[in-house]
């Protein structure tokens, strides 16, 4: 039987797919055989199974790791603990030390019911961070938030990617300045502002409502002038979405491989494992890891995690047992 390999890889090989058509409200489905002729259109398959570019200079071939340094009084997971600089450098030091590939620092929280930070704050938090750690990490830098001033500063002081919980869609400006940086963007799916997005969230059926809303996103960076290429795309793990949506997007994380873009899971410490197991925030551990393990498992190239050694050790145990 013939195999399609995804994203270029050989250790990414799928025997049959599911052919997803949808027309109005109405959704058509059908698995067919991997080498079956009319599988999709040339230009789907095509993305499919293009090898993706590095992204920071970091080649996509092994899952990259994520490391979360949040310079915030009040995120979700660790809000406080890293508010003070000295807090924030030594405990990305610590992430950098652990394998993180990439260090995500960010100043805005994001958590559901969270106010803006207006942009004076934002840039006293996060531009002495980044300035310390530029010339200090092996790790590259990545600058989350959603304001394109914080992107121009973070861009210039060293930052090497941009991570944007709304996809270049909050400031009017974001396009522009993330152009111009010429630097790799993540686009994240939210639905609505983090002070309401949990209040009612709907959807006609979520996996192909954010694959489509991401396609609509990559067309306006294209557009704007940053190629496919230089795209990175997340479906956005509890932003605007009830226990069931989550669950429904990370059992279908590989469909958005067809987005021709590499795929980034941020699933760590999030409620969805509170609400399936009862865990508080600094217990979720186990369930970020499975989470993680069930990215991989579809390709995911990228994790945004809390615990990076942890992870680190269970995706060597993975990828040890993969190449056996
Ligand atoms: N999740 C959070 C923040 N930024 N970025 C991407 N691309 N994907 C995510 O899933 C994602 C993200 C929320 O996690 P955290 O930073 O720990 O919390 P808070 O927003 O409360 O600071």
């Amino acid at each position: 039987m013939s195999t399609l390999a995804v994203a270029g890889r050989s250790d990414l090989l799928f025997a049959t797919a599911e052919v997803i058509e949808r027309d109005g409200s109405e959704v058509r489905r059908r698995i067919v055989s991997a080498d079956a002729r009319d599988i999709a259109p040339p230009e789907l398959l095509e993305r499919l199974g293009r090898r993706r570019d590095a992204i920071a200079g970091l080649a996509l071939e092994r899952p990259l790791i994520v490391g979360v340094v949040n310079i915030t009084p009040d995120s979700f997971s660790d809000g406080g603990r890293y508010l003070a600089p000295d807090a924030a450098i030594a405990h990305a030091l610590r992430l950098d030390a652990e394998g993180a590939d990439i260090l995500d620092i960010g100043a805005e929280s994001t958590r559901p019911g969270s106010e803006a930070v207006d942009l004076q704050e934002e840039l006293r938090r996060v531009m002495p961070v980044i300035e310390a750690l530029a010339p200090k990490v092996r790790a590259r830098l990545s600058i989350d938030t959603r304001k394109a001033e914080v992107m121009r500063r973070a861009a210039r002081a060293g930052a090497a990617l941009i991570n944007d919980v709304s996809a270049l869609t909050h400031d009017p400006g974001a396009l522009q300045v993330a152009a111009e940086t010429g630097l790799p963007v993540v686009l994240m799916h939210a639905q609505g502002d983090p002070r309401t997005m949990q209040d009612d969230p709907r959807y006609a059926d979520v996996v192909l409502d954010v694959y489509d809303w991401l396609a609509a996103r990559i067309d306006a960076c294209e557009r704007a002038g940053i190629p496919r290429s230089r795209l990175i795309v997340d479906p956005g793990i509890g932003f605007g979405k009830t226990l069931a949506h989550n669950l429904a997007l990370l059992g279908a994380l590989s469909i958005f491989h067809g987005l021709g873009c590499p795929i980034l899971l941020g699933a760590s410490r999030k409620s969805f494992i509170g609400k399936l197991t009862g865990a508080d925030v600094a217990d979720r551990l186990p369930g970020s890891i499975a989470a993680a393990l069930l990215g991989v498992q579809q390709g995911v190239q990228i994790l945004r995690v809390h615990d990076v050694a942890a992870t680190r050790q269970a995706l060597a145990v993975w990828e040890g047992a993969q190449g056996a």
